[in-house]
């Protein structure tokens, strides 16, 4: 007996009586049980051990070359009702779903050890905090679930004080694709996932709780599980506001949540609070409060450097686990656009040979400890959370998009999260620069119909008189040249001022029939080799190509039938007569 709380303990026994290990682990989150399983791990060349004086304490692990990604194809919500999933989800039936995973853990432990997981997705004392348990047979999943999570005794004493606890069952077993899924029972609180060990379908804990199973949750709750990075914005006279963005991948916001302010912005400083998941709740007095549920970063690797992101590059120095990375001669790890050593091995452990592809894997991954980045808030750990000043949705867009601008109130917004879309790049697999849309950066991670969702966005109007103010940002615009017409990266923080001033009411904006944009001068320049012509090409919106965006967005809102919210049709309808006026 392992707790005192009787429907773990049941869970527990019947999950061994089912995949049958040799040997079940209580994980107590130590640092002694870390060093015991990173060491066995070494032993069984899980986890090699990366150059000991230049990388402390990091570790390799090479995945399976079939297992190196989420598998959207294999992720299924399974609700009785096949219309609450929605056309965003792949659907199954819970009974036929079980039916259907369940045989494939029968036996899928045997000669491995079976690890019991509590983790807390918050801060430990947080009413906002929910709790989980995951049991697995992979001690990589462990050891990456201490980092991402608070984890271990502490949890366990508060999930048996509230009795409740998502649970979240995964076997890495034979990886082969055929016999993969990732199952979420979000009526039954429950995960299950098989066949894969790569994070985003083995640490249960990120997307799987934190945002398919906990975004269904929000909307019974009243709250919102957000895909969203937040950071802290300090001027010079020591204010600070947050924002929370919701960009989909390729975007950048790992590099935005750790942005270090330019040579012209002393005095400025950037907090980070997370990097991929906000939960947003109301307090009692309309604000809306942000905690971010997670305790690490689980960050693509290729392209850190210390110009796009010092604060990750000087992160990942110590402590860490690096997912499929190339390494050098002297065992450092390496990967595309580091700048600094060569490859030898591949991200498969063969000779480097440049003609069968990039060294490391376009999505490998860094995990590392939140508490390691030099721009980390101590208020990631408070209770209370952050109050968000403003909401930014964004995404990358060669035109159409202007650098920024803001929703002219919540309803309108939630439209502007809604027709959220980005062209692919060559980070993922498929076809590149093709747009495509990605609401609120949710289309992989919502839990439940789009529809309800929007609805649920959009009741929030009622709740709250002083709710955030809604932004869309574009770092991706392009000449017809290709040329980037932004700076981007640490510039990106003169964007960032002008949103922070329309929230305090010092900033000007002029009306245009998508939104307030810049007025003219409004966003600073001095000291940036950006012309005025060029802003004015950021910073203009071309009548007839929105026309023919909000086409398709009307199309793909359309797409959702009977249950798209009437709101969210009459600001649809709002924003294109205001568009045909305009032209
Ligand atoms: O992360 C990016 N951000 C946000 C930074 C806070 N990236 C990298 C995207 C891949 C994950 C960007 N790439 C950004 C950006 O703002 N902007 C761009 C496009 C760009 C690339 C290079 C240059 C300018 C813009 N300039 C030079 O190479 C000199
Ligand atoms: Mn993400």
């Amino acid at each position: 007996m392992k707790t005192s709380l009787p429907s773990l303990q049941n869970w527990v026994e019947a999950v061994a009586s089912q995949t049958h290990p040799d040997k079940i682990h209580w994980c107590d989150g130590s640092d002694a049980e870390n060093e015991q399983l990173v060491g066995a791990m070494c032993g069984t060349g899980v986890l090699s051990p990366l150059n000991e004086e230049t990388y402390p304490n990091c570790y390799l692990h090479l995945s399976d070359p079939s297992d190196v990604a989420r598998v959207e194809h294999l992720t299924f919500i399974c609700t009785q009702n096949n219309e609450d999933a929605g056309q965003n989800n792949n659907w199954m039936d819970p009974e036929t779903a079980h039916k259907k995973i369940d045989a494939l853990f029968q036996g899928s432990m045997r000669g491995r050890t079976m690890y019991i997981i509590p983790y807390c997705m918050g801060p430990i004392d947080s009413p906002y905090s929910r709790l989980g348990v995951e049991i697995t047979d992979s001690p990589y999943v462990v050891v990456n679930m201490r980092m991402m999570t608070r984890m271990g005794m502490e949890a366990l004493r508060r999930i048996e004080t509230e009795g409740t606890f998502v649970k979240g069952l995964h076997s890495t077993g034979d990886l082969d694709p055929n016999k993969r899924f990732i199952m979420h029972f979000p009526e039954e609180l429950t995960i299950k996932s098989i066949g894969s060990g790569y994070g985003g379908n083995a640490l249960l804990g990120k997307k799987c709780h934190a945002l398919r199973i906990a975004s269904y949750q929000a909307r019974t709750e009243g709250w919102l599980a957000e895909h969203m990075l937040i950071v802290g914005v300090e001027e010079p006279n020591g204010n600070v506001q947050y924002l929370a963005c919701a960009f989909p991948s390729a975007c950048g916001k790992t590099n935005l949540a750790m942005l270090i302010p330019p040579e012209s912005h002393k005095g400025w400083k950037i907090w980070t609070l997370g990097d991929d998941i906000a939960w947003l709740h109301l307090d009692d007095t309309g604000q809306l409060r942000a905690i971010n549920p997670e305790a690490g970063y689980f960050g693509v690797v290729p392209g850190t450097n210390e110009k796009t992101n010092k604060n990750a590059f000087d992160m990942i120095q110590s402590d860490t686990i690096f997912t499929n990375v190339a390494t050098t001669t002297n065992n450092d790890p390496w990967w595309e656009d580091k700048n600094l050593g060569a490859p030898v091995k591949d991200w498969q452990g063969r000779d480097y040979d440049p003609s069968s592809g990039p060294a490391a894997h376009p999505n490998s991954r860094f995990t590392v400890s939140a508490k390691q980045n030099k721009s980390y808030s101590e208020l990631a750990d408070s209770a209370d959370g952050v109050p968000i000043s403003a909401i930014v949705f964004g995404g990358r867009r060669k035109e159409l998009a202007p650098l920024v601008y803001e929703a002219k109130h919540w309803k309108h917004g939630v439209l502007v999260g809604a027709s959220v879309a980005s062209e692919t790049t060559a980070a993922a697999i498929g076809d590149v620069g093709v747009v495509r849309r990605d609401p609120m950066a949710m289309k992989p991670f919502c839990g439940y119909n789009f529809a309800d969702y929007w609805q649920h966005w959009l009741s929030f109007a009622d709740k709250s008189d002083r709710l955030p103010k809604i932004f869309h940002v574009n770092w991706f615009r392009q000449d017809n040249k290709g040329k980037f017409l932004w700076p981007g990266f640490g510039e990106n923080l003169r964007v960032l001022r002008w949103i922070m001033g329309r929230c305090n009411g010092s900033a000007n904006a002029v009306e245009t029939p998508i939104g307030y944009l810049p007025k003219k001068g409004e966003i600073d320049t001095d000291g940036l080799d950006v012309t005025d012509q060029t802003m004015q090409e950021l910073l203009s919106v071309n009548v007839e190509q929105w026309k023919i965006e909000m086409d398709s967005v009307g199309e793909y809102l359309h797409s959702y039938g009977e249950r798209l919210p009437e709101d969210l049709k009459n600001e649809y309808d709002e924003l294109v007569a205001k568009l045909k006026i305009a032209s």
